[in-house]
């Protein structure tokens, strides 16, 4: 299922070109425009939903979590280690509202835990 005037639903289908690092029939992994890591690929499902709490089904979230792994693998950060985050709704600043996973890494990272100061 597609989105009308979505980004990534857009990009999914090659109609704005992105740079591929993974895609099978189910996701599609390209690198983010605007990378704040050496590493920063994006992974979405091919199918549109909103968020992560856009009643996506189990079966459909494994999948794509599944895939981190193969772009960590891709990438070369398997090893050293990598963040994967998924930004959702206004308070964590969602820019793209089609699901998406950032995988970014690369160098090391501070803990980013807004609870540790
Ligand atoms: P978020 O803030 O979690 O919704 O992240 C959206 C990301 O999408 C952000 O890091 C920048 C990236 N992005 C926005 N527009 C484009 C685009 O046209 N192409 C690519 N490759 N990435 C984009």
């Amino acid at each position: 299922m597609r989105k009308e005037d979505c980004l990534f639903c857009k990009i999914v289908a090659g109609e704005i070109p992105s740079t591929k690092v993974y895609e099978d029939e189910r996701v599609l992994a390209f690198e983010d425009v605007s990378p704040q890591m050496p590493v920063h690929t994006l992974i979405v499902p091919k199918d549109h939903y909103d968020n992560i709490g856009d009643g996506v089904p189990d079966e459909e979230l494994g999948y794509l979590f599944n895939t981190v792994r193969k772009v960590a693998d891709i990438k070369g950060i398997a090893e050293s280690g990598y963040r994967v985050i998924v930004n959702t709704n206004n308070d964590a600043q969602q820019s793209v509202h089609h699901l998406h996973v950032h995988v970014l890494g690369g160098a090391p990272m501070n803990s980013g835990d807004p609870s540790r100061k």
